[in-house]
């Protein structure tokens, strides 16, 4: 098995050695036997998130007062690509809990709100989901439509949010949307709050072992106190979205490589023509080629997260590496899955579950067109968004 072409985890401290093994562990012993099941079921692996607690995954970078780990982001970029070698959907949980709840949470929140969330989110007690994406407003979220006016203690939130990580089994979401002067806001909305409604959504053909649907806001009575105090328009979910996008750039390595590494026995076993089908020269192209990208993609991961333990990362800098990682990782599982011939279909191999995973992580978090523009706009000063 190649994980490692250029000696990165000499680059590592122990400290995080420890915690990708310790994650690593995890996934081949809680969820390599299960997940193609899970995925052919469509079973949603979200009840594994106590366990996920317990690791210490969720909230891996938010400081141990408020139950996180109070680890660096390398570590953080490390579980996400141990978690998604097992399924993106497991690293989908873990991301979403740790960087699209807790961040905010943390990073806008109150101390109350922060004592009362955080610590129930870190043990996987609580369960949270984040509230962008509309049904009419997806690359383009300034133009959401989901308002809220004021009502003495209480804000009246109407509105609704589409394909929505664990909507259908949140207990809490932190909702952006706007208020009277249209500014945007992010709300902490809980369940059981009366006119909240999460709907699953079906017939996924992609990242089928998480639960996605929508949150609906048929006037809700919020309690103000439940208003993020420290963060308005639209740079709130954006910074969040940055803390995501850097770990589903380390994410995507996990499933990549578990693709590259599933085709590397495949054709060393696999004989036609009387010989190994990794002797043919354009099997050998495509893992040299394979496994090139793969480190690249890991380099620019681990630089990454260098630039961002200094405080130093830009956004367009995660957009950039948000795109490539994922596009090397979903032609790696492509190429993968042709070196397995009619075995590459089959639930035998991760190949076509990580394949059809990444169709979705390549729209999610900014599709691969919307990075391309962001990278286009840092490069010549000129957003082509307006
Ligand atoms: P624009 O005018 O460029 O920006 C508005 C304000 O936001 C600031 N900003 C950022 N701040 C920090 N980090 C970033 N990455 C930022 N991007 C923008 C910007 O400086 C400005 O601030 P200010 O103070 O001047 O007001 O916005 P625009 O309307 O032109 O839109 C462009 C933009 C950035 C929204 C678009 O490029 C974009 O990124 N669209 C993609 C939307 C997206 O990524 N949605 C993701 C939804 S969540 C999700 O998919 C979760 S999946 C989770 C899982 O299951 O793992
Ligand atoms: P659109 O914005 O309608 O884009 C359609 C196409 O048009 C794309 O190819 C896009 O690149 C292109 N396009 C759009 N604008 C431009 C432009 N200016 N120039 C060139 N091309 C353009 N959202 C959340 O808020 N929270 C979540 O937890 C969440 N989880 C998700 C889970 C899954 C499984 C999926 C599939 C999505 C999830 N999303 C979530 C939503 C996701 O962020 C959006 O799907 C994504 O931002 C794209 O929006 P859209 O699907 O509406 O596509």
């Amino acid at each position: 098995m190649i994980t490692d072409y250029f000696q990165i985890n000499e680059l590592l401290s122990d400290e995080q050695k420890i915690i990708k093994q310790s994650v690593r562990a995890w996934v081949d012993k809680k969820i390599l036997p299960i997940i193609d099941d899970a995925n052919q079921k469509n079973i949603s692996l979200h009840t594994l998130i106590k366990e996920m607690g317990e690791l210490g995954v969720l909230g891996s970078f938010i400081p141990v007062k408020y139950g996180g780990a109070g680890l660096d982001q390398i570590s953080y970029g490390l579980i996400m690509q141990e978690l998604e070698r097992g399924d993106s959907a497991v690293r989908s949980t873990a991301s979403v809990q740790s960087s699209l709840v807790m961040y905010p949470i943390y990073e806008f929140g109150s101390e109350e709100q922060r004592c009362k969330y955080l610590p129930k989110l870190a043990s996987g007690e609580m369960i949270g989901a984040f509230g962008l994406t509309e049904p009419n407003h997806g690359s383009d979220p300034g133009s959401m439509e989901t308002k809220f006016s004021e009502k003495g203690e209480f804000v009246i939130l109407n509105g609704a949010k589409m394909w929505i990580t664990n909507a259908p089994v949140c207990d809490v979401a932190v909702v952006w949307a706007k208020n009277e002067n249209g500014v945007v806001n992010g709300l902490i909305v809980e369940r059981g709050m009366e006119g909240f409604s999460t709907p699953a959504t079906h017939k996924k053909w992609s990242l089928r072992a998480s639960s996605t649907g929508e949150l609906i806001f048929d006037n809700i009575r919020v309690p103000k106190e439940n208003i993020l105090p420290n963060i308005s328009g639209l740079k709130g979910p954006m910074k969040c979205l940055n803390s995501a996008r850097y770990g589903i750039a380390w994410g995507v390595l996990g499933a990549g490589f578990d693709c590259f590494n599933s085709a590397l026995k495949y054709a060393e076993e696999r004989k036609q023509f009387n010989k190994p089908i990794a002797g043919f020269q354009l099997i050998q192209k495509k893992l040299a080629e394979m496994l090139t990208d793969l480190t690249a993609a890991q380099l620019m991961a681990l630089r990454a997260g260098q630039l961002k333990n200094e405080g130093k990362a830009t956004p367009a800098q995660i957009s950039m590496i948000k795109r490539n990682n994922v596009k090397t990782a979903l032609n790696v599982a492509r190429e993968s899955r042709q070196i397995l011939g009619a075995m590459g279909i089959t639930g035998d191999f991760p190949i076509m579950r990580h394949m059809m995973n990444l169709e979705s992580v390549i729209t999610y978090e900014g599709t691969h067109d919307v990075h391309l523009l962001i990278t286009g706009f840092d490069i010549t000063g000129i957003s082509s968004f307006k």
